[in-house]
């Protein structure tokens, strides 16, 4: 959807959630702006028992001039209601009755959407997905630092001061607002009362340690979810734990962080297991978090998060391919077939020894262009470096341009000047030729996390339907091949015969 879109309409009443966070008001203050700025009279709402009382959030609402109105009892029925962080229909957004719905969140989706609606799950906070939809209006939040305050400080609160955070869009917004960088801090310095103090205390006694997988659950009452963080951090330091999760249940959501120093858990990948179909959960390797709705689950919420987790922990088999000689004797044999890939000579992006950020889905790599540096473009759109000679040594180039449709385009920032630049008007495309080297492959039947033998610190998952593989050359070359991709990758070969 895009914001021109509801121009349309009138009558206009933007609602966030019960209990509005801080990424709820940013999100609606931000639409409120845009529409008044396009000669519009929106309300923005929130309903629900409790006005806003917490300290840091009257202060935003203060110092911000956030134009929010607490309306319990709401009779009104306007022609287009937006709900912003949040999903009409959920049970932490009190029903107002309007003509027509649009949604504009980055939840999971629990409900069924209207055709206004834009949702982007793996986002940060919504307060990004609304900035980029600024973007594209042309609408630039910088004009206004409270805008743009409001913004920052939405991903700030929802991703636990950034470090839950995983998108790139998001890093982006970050880099791109002008803030208030005072008012962010004092804000974040009245982020808890005495009575959350009280509660972090509280919960830490109350641990419940799991000595067969070195795990450690903590559940707080309801209370800022940045206090997760704050206990889950804490309980980190402790010896015999290598991983945390501390929660609260409230009525409208059950809300987690999961911290991880154990290397055969990627606290990303555990949160996202933990929440599966449940709610939604991701971050990074060490550090990250999620919600589960309430209206989805049927037992508790502690023997939901715990038996996600023993099921986690049991379904895992763990390998070190290092150490590792695979029997193949019922695998396959296959060799790689023909691939295009994209390719992108660096130094015709920015001059050679240019410092220089590139930002990708997986993540920013930082590189100084070297002469020999190229970046490939792999088959999901991933983007890696690679030297010029691996790459002559591997691809032949074509001369054709490289065309590729991504979740998030990349791009390259200088960051001598700041100036950034996209990276697909200077991809080519080369061909890699189909392999003569061969591997042993078989479809897994259960779930692995393997170390390759070139990574000790960070493992590859693969369920069922994907695939194992080992150089028949190498038997440590053990790999992981996503069952999605394995016939566009590789074809079966048996004696030297190919079969297509
Ligand atoms: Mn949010």
């Amino acid at each position: 959807m895009r914001l021109s879109e509801i121009l349309k309409y009138n009558d206009i009443v933007i609602q966030c959630h019960d209990n509005p966070d801080a990424d709820a008001l940013a999100s609606g203050f931000v639409l409120h702006t845009f529409l008044t700025a396009h000669g519009k009279s929106p309300e923005f709402i929130y309903r629900g028992i409790n006005p806003i009382q917490k300290s840091n959030l009257v202060i935003m609402v203060d110092e911000l001039g956030i134009p929010v109105s607490y309306e319990p009892d709401y009779d009104r029925r306007p022609d287009l209601l937006i709900t912003v962080d949040c999903q009409i229909g959920q049970r932490n957004v009190t029903f107002t009755d309007s003509k027509l719905v649009a949604v504009i969140d980055h939840h999971q989706v629990t409900v069924e959407l209207p055709r206004l609606s834009e949702v982007r799950s793996n986002i940060g906070s919504c307060a990004t997905v609304m900035w980029d939809l600024m973007r594209e209006e042309g609408f630039d939040v910088n004009e206004n630092k409270n805008l743009a305050t409001a913004l920052y400080y939405g991903l700030y609160c929802d991703t636990n001061k950034f470090s839950e955070m995983s998108h790139p869009l998001d890093r982006d917004m970050i880099d791109n607002l002008t803030i208030n960088k005072s008012l962010i801090t004092k804000m974040s310095n009245s982020n808890i009362s005495l009575e959350e103090l009280k509660i972090t205390g509280k919960a830490i006694l109350d641990f419940e340690y799991h000595e067969d997988y070195r795990y450690l659950v903590i559940k707080t009452e309801p209370c800022d979810p940045n206090i997760l963080g704050v206990i889950s951090d804490f309980a980190m330091e402790t010896a015999e734990v290598d991983v945390c999760i501390a929660y609260y249940a409230s009525p409208d959501e059950i809300k987690f962080s999961v911290r991880s120093c154990s290397k055969e858990v990627h606290a990303n990948e555990l949160a996202e297991f933990i929440a599966r179909g449940i709610g939604g959960g991701g971050g990074h390797l060490l550090k990250a978090g999620g919600t589960i709705r309430p209206e989805m689950i049927t037992a508790s919420p502690i023997e939901v998060i715990e038996g996600r987790i023993t099921e986690y922990y049991q379904q895992y088999q763990v390998i070190y391919a290092k150490d590792t000689i695979l029997d193949t004797s019922d695998f396959g044999m296959y060799t790689k077939k023909e691939q295009k890939l994209g390719v992108i000579k660096l130094t015709d992006v920015f001059p050679v020894t240019t410092p220089v950020e590139i930002r990708t889905l997986e993540g920013d790599i930082n590189v100084n262009i070297a002469d020999d540096m190229y970046l490939m473009i792999g088959i999901e759109g991933e983007i890696y470096p690679i030297t010029a000679e691996k790459l002559a040594n591997s691809y032949q180039a074509t001369g054709f341009d490289f065309q590729g449709h991504f979740e998030y385009e990349p791009s390259i920032r200088n960051l001598a000047t700041d100036e950034i630049k996209r990276v697909m008007p200077y991809a080519k495309t080369v061909i890699s030729p189909s392999g003569s080297s061969r591997i042993y492959a078989k479809v897994l039947d259960h779930n692995v996390k393997l170390f390759t033998a070139w990574d000790d610190d960070k493992y590859y998952s693969g369920g069922p339907g994907d695939y194992i593989a080992v150089r028949e050359d190498d038997p440590h070359d053990i790999y992981v091949i996503s069952g999605r991709l394995f016939d566009d990758l590789y074809r079966s070969t048996s004696k030297g015969i190919t079969f297509l």
